[in-house]
């Protein structure tokens, strides 16, 4: 009993002791931790002051670029030249992304035919960049109903890029309605497309560009048309994809395709008139002058009936007039159909490489364009600038006798009826001089010319004090007859 009593008393200064030895040694790792954060925040703040000494002496992105780090915008520029838009950005997004739904509301409504006809899609392509290429066939394939497409054509114009080649073809072989033809010599645009249509198999042609996506519900209201008349052209609103941020962007509406003096190709909306007169709404088909070329539908028969495309253009340029002239001119119609929609990268620049000189190949088109569609209104394609085109010895247009034949059996009608039935308000002015009054100064040292209108100048007839009249000469600088008028692409 007496040692449990001494244990116990014990026991309560033992415990004292036991607690106070905890409290202490508490109170002492406190004050430990604070001395050691005083140290830490002492050599951090070292730190960071050598560091930014040593910043200063070297910067820093100059280290990273040499350690292999490039900003983003660095990789943008590098990779900009591959094609003439965004390709750094283009790589990174999904082949089969999803993109806005920009039909006008009531398109997702309408009813097409079951029996419509089929279609062969195809891409010609020349050095066109891996994703963007991809991302095209991709839409293609996801957005139009099975039973529709027929095929898928990639004509490969011979292109010198390597993942274009065997590459494709492995990628492409996982779709079986991908096929893929090789042009064994730089064949351009426009012979490349003939390639296609040549070995297509649906009853109509789709020609598309091979950096597009198609929208929902692209295809149908296309084929619809084609099935109500086999003679009419559509032609899907082209949207911008934009070649900065890849970003998917509506246009205006009522827009259609059009051309300038000299044939320039360009757009323009309907007049307001027009909409109104013809109570249209955003969805109506849009009678189209001239198409933009790249993106369109048409009835396969019916494109050989045309002739296809005059195979004596080359490479690219002019084919759109052409086709659309013709078209127009010998019982059909373009149309630009508002419920099919399909974005396009426009480029500020256009990559596409001429095998001969660029200006000159257009040139030589629109002059065979000229010559067998214009009729008198030719006169205007020369005068507004292009008289050199006049003279033949400088420039060989080749043989144009099968197209004029062309047009004659097709029984086509006159550019004239094209200007007042389909474009009544292009402005096309047919006054013509038949001859310039000329001042003769210093024995023929320099001419001065003043166009005068066949009326005016009979009276302007003037010899003795040193004008003459000549006669309207082209081939002659200062005799030629230039045309002005408000539907000119040219400046000034
Ligand atoms: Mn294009």
């Amino acid at each position: 009993m007496k040692v449990r009593r001494y244990l116990r008393g014990s026991g309560r200064v033992l415990a004292f002791v036991f607690i106070a030895s905890v409290i202490w040694l508490l109170f002492d790792m406190a004050a430990l931790r604070m001395s050691l954060n005083d140290v830490n925040s002492q050599l951090l703040k070292e730190r960071v002051i050598r560091e930014r000494e040593l910043l200063k002496q070297k910067p820093r992105v100059t280290e990273l670029v040499k350690g292999g780090f490039k900003h983003p915008v660095q990789r943008v520029r590098k990779r900009w030249d591959e094609g003439h838009f965004n390709v750094y950005l283009s790589d990174k997004i999904p082949v089969d992304r999803a993109i806005p739904d920009t039909r006008p509301e009531m398109c997702a409504q309408n009813l097409v035919h079951d029996d419509l006809p089929s279609t062969s899609v195809i891409f010609c392509f020349v050095d066109e960049v891996w994703s963007t290429l991809l991302r095209s066939v991709h839409s293609v394939l996801n957005r139009s109903p099975p039973h529709l497409l027929k095929e898928i054509i990639l004509v490969d114009d011979f292109s010198t890029k390597d993942y274009l080649k065997e590459p494709l073809d492995k990628y492409m072989s996982q779709f079986p309605k991908v096929k893929i033809i090789r042009l064994k010599e730089r064949q351009g645009l426009i012979r490349a497309r003939l390639a296609g249509a040549a070995v297509a198999k649906g009853e109509v042609l789709t020609f598309l560009d091979s950096h597009i996506e198609c929208n929902v519900g692209w295809l149908e209201p296309l084929l619809e048309r084609v099935y109500l008349d086999r003679k009419k052209v559509p032609c899907p609103v082209i949207e911008v994809i934009s070649d900065k941020d890849m970003s998917y962007m509506l246009v205006d509406n009522f827009q259609r395709g059009v051309f300038k003096w000299p044939l320039v190709f360009g757009w323009s909306a309907l007049p307001e008139e027009y909409i109104k007169k013809h109570n249209m709404t955003v969805a109506d088909p849009i009678r189209c002058p001239v198409m933009a070329g790249g993106l369109f539908s048409i009835d396969k028969k019916y494109f050989y009936e045309l002739g296809a495309y005059d195979p004596g253009l080359d490479v690219w340029g002019g084919e759109n007039m052409e086709i659309s002239f013709k078209i127009w001119m010998c019982g059909g119609e373009i149309e630009i159909i508002p419920c099919s929609r399909v974005g396009h990268i426009f480029r500020g620049q256009n990559p596409y490489k001429f095998p001969k000189d660029r200006q000159k190949t257009v040139e030589r088109n629109l002059v065979r364009v000229a010559e067998v569609w214009l009729d008198e209104y030719k006169d205007l394609f020369y005068g507004h600038g292009y008289h050199h085109l006049l003279d033949r010895k400088a420039i060989d247009i080749g043989n144009l006798t099968e197209q004029i034949e062309l047009r004659k059996r097709l029984k086509c009608k006159s550019f004239k009826w094209y200007l007042e039935n389909v474009y009544p308000d292009m402005d096309a002015p047919l006054a013509k001089a038949e001859g310039l009054v000329c001042e003769q100064l210093q024995q023929l040292v320099f001419l001065v010319c003043f166009c005068l209108l066949q009326s005016q100048y009979s009276a302007s007839l003037l010899h003795d004090s040193g004008f003459g009249l000549q006669p309207c000469d082209n081939t002659k600088p200062e005799l030629r007859w230039f045309h002005k008028s408000s539907n000119s692409a040219l400046v000034g």
